[in-house]
């Protein structure tokens, strides 16, 4: 089992114009400062740092019919699927160090798109407490953080909804939830309506985060292309504390360990989002490191002492 030569590429996206607080901004650089690079490659992984995309600043402004800051969004994803899809191109893994949840818009639509281009299967296991589907008419707060699972099953402004040129860009067949526990009242409706496959931490509590992964894994096959995008409000914000939306009871270290090993063991993952870490809200930067541990595990570095020669 060795993924030596698997080439990982880290791109920084510093914003946090589709987020309700700042901050999240700074989430690349803590990142970096908690080793994610050297982590990565003491799993036997080829890393890049590819630096940060450059996007417009954080206008910090009210809603205009129903979306805030909608034309840095715009920007912001425009460029994230530019590198991503390129990244992919080029045969390696990307890393998105977010930022804010709004750049799934960007990096799923790349991650998309590559799939249709290459003729592979595509799951997305969106990690979060939220569902991240909004849409003006339901959103009470316009922030766009709060849509992009929306705008990627074409759902939202057109200036997201086509970002990739295929709408939807995603079908909600290929997206699983899990860890959910904080959804608007038509938010669930819709979620429910679009026919959106959800672990909520009910399920969770009820059946164990071991079951849950086999669902949410299940019917895989050695053609799909794996993507994670891991909110990190996902976490139980006693361990994670630095996120601009906590909410309660969320998956504790070693369920959220668990987790990211049971993605490790398919061996498909083929791309990351790392997004809502706000280093404004962290203490002592833990819940950097923490992700950075996590991320290890997701690659494989196993906390465990059994021995993995034997299946099952
Ligand atoms: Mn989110």
């Amino acid at each position: 089992m060795s993924n030596t030569s698997m080439g990982v590429s880290l791109i920084g996206v510093p914003t946090d114009v589709g987020a309700g607080v700042r901050g999240a901004r700074m989430g690349p650089e803590a990142l970096r400062v908690a080793g994610l690079a050297l982590a990565l490659q003491q799993s036997g992984l080829d890393v890049r740092d590819c630096g940060n995309i450059r996007g417009p600043a954080n206008p910090w402004q009210e809603p205009v019919d129903g979306y805030r800051h909608l034309p840095e969004v715009a920007q912001w994803n425009e460029l994230v699927h530019k590198v991503v899809h390129f990244e992919l191109q080029s045969g390696r893994l990307p890393i998105m160090l977010g930022g804010d949840h709004c750049l799934g818009i960007g990096s799923i639509s790349a991650v998309a798109r590559h799939c249709r281009e290459t003729g592979k299967k595509l799951r997305v296991l969106w990690l979060d407490a939220h569902a991240d589907f909004n849409t003006a008419a339901l959103t009470p707060s316009g922030n766009i953080h709060g849509m992009p699972v929306a705008c990627l099953c074409g759902h939202g402004p057109r200036e997201l909804v086509e970002i990739g040129g295929h709408v939807p860009a995603i079908s909600p067949r290929e997206i699983v939830q899990i860890g959910i526990r904080s959804v608007d009242a038509g938010e669930k409706r819709f979620v429910h309506e679009m026919g959106i496959e959800v672990f909520d931490m009910r399920f969770i509590d009820e059946m164990g985060i071991r079951h849950t992964m086999e669902m949410a894994l299940d019917g895989l096959d050695a053609n799909t292309h794996l993507h994670v995008s891991l909110d990190v409000d996902f976490l139980d914000p006693v361990i994670a504390p630095g996120v601009g939306t906590t909410v309660r009871g969320g998956p504790n270290y070693r369920e959220a360990q668990l987790c990211m090993e049971m993605i490790a063991d398919t061996g498909l993952l083929a791309s990351l989002d790392i997004v809502e870490l706000n280093p404004a809200l962290d203490v002592r930067n833990q819940t950097a490191e923490l992700a950075v541990d996590l991320v290890e595990s997701l690659f494989g570095k196993s906390t465990l002492m059994r021995q993995v020669t034997d299946a099952t």
